[in-house]
């Protein structure tokens, strides 16, 4: 085909193109023209109320008997992510368990969190041999491949928020799947001293080397508590209160390679200011009663409520309560968008921007 004057034209070209599965770089014009401004919000901010999400729950646990390595989580799809997802990198999902239940021991390579809702410790779940006791607000790591199985010995129902890497791990189609064999339920680690997270705290076996990731970590919460609560009179964040990531204690880095874990205490009447920045979050009220105002969006919280807050989309918390703390958990992608180079923030970088507190000077009491 050919132009009057015997040329081809562009238009035909680019046709031709694409039949051979070609672009040419001129087309990718809209794109570049798309990334003037920055990123749109992937997927929606949204609320999952706790008087919807329980019924269901309820009605879960009628309808699902208990079968071969099923989870009766609940997941939480966001309406602008039409692939899946909580947001377009995190699922979120509130699991419950009935009593004398057992969730099946698998491993994948989706790393897994997950926050007590309800517990009382004798409930359980074994990462890779290790028995981690399920009490309320105790955050209990299952890192990539790790063996975990959930078991409720108790004669009460237990119930967690389960956060998941799914849409980022699906998206770089990476998963692997595999059943434990020859059992229900792993095999335990049951000497005390050969347990891994005894050797992540302020002293470890001189004569060892040391695993740094993959640990089966328990976040106990009557050890995280204190730390926040002797917290809580700082400033904090201008844009997050007093929020403490939960760290890695062999690196310092993050919970998770993929996630990171917050608990976000916000004061009585405490309103923080508007910001915006590349992660993507998803959140649990583990107590107290607010809003959290997204792009215009108000989206009114209480207890148990789960909500998502998408990526550069502005976003502002307030405790409506004027004598109650609030108290969010929350886990979030900024470890993917860092590893990249690529975490932003707006109006201003506030994470980690702040000094330490400086050494007394000499003189004073
Ligand atoms: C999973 O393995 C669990 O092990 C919970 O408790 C939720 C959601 C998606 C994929 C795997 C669990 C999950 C999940």
């Amino acid at each position: 085909m050919a132009n009057s004057d015997g040329k081809k034209s562009l238009e035909q070209f680019d046709a031709e193109l694409k039949q051979l599965f070609i672009t040419g770089q001129w087309q990718y014009e809209g794109l570049l023209a798309a990334c003037i401004g920055g990123p749109q919000p992937r997927g929606e901010a949204y609320l999952w109320p706790w008087k919807l999400v329980g019924e269901k729950l309820a009605e879960a646990c009628d309808v699902l008997e208990e079968s071969v390595t099923a989870r009766r989580s609940l997941l939480f799809n966001n309406p602008g992510v039409p692939m899946g997802g909580t947001t377009h990198t995190l699922l979120m999902g509130i699991q419950m368990i009935k009593a004398g239940e057992i969730a099946w021991a698998h491993r994948h390579t989706l790393a897994a969190v997950r926050f007590i809702a309800k517990g009382d410790g004798k409930v359980f779940t074994v990462v890779n041999g290790e028995k981690c006791p399920m009490e309320v607000n105790d955050l209990i790591l299952t890192p990539q491949w790790t063996w975990h199985d959930h078991q409720n010995p108790t004669q009460e129902t237990a119930m967690w928020v389960d956060v998941l890497d799914v849409p980022f791990m699906l998206g770089l189609n990476q998963p692997f799947y595999e059943p434990y064999p020859g059992d229900k339920v792993q095999a335990v680690r049951d000497k005390a001293s050969d347990h891994l997270q005894r050797r992540t705290g302020l002293v470890r076996p001189a004569w060892e080397n040391s695993q740094k990731e993959n640990l089966p970590l328990r976040y106990a919460w009557k050890e995280i508590e204190p730390q926040l609560r002797g917290l809580a009179d700082q400033a904090g964040s201008p844009y997050d209160g007093v929020a403490l990531e939960y760290i890695n204690p062999m690196t310092g880095g993050p919970t998770l390679p993929t996630l990171s874990c917050w608990i976000q205490l916000l004061r009585p009447g405490e309103h923080t200011k508007k910001h915006r920045h590349t992660s993507s979050a998803v959140y649990f009220v583990a107590g107290g009663e607010g809003t959290t105002i997204v792009d215009g969006k108000a989206m009114e919280w209480t207890k148990n409520d789960c909500f998502a807050v998408p990526n550069w989309a502005w976003h502002e918390h307030v405790n409506r309560s004027k004598t109650e703390e609030a108290l969010l958990f929350s886990v979030n992608d900024s470890p993917i968008v860092s590893a990249f180079g690529h975490y932003r923030e707006e109006p201003e970088v506030s994470l980690r921007s702040m000094s330490i507190p400086a050494v007394p000077a000499a003189g004073k009491k």
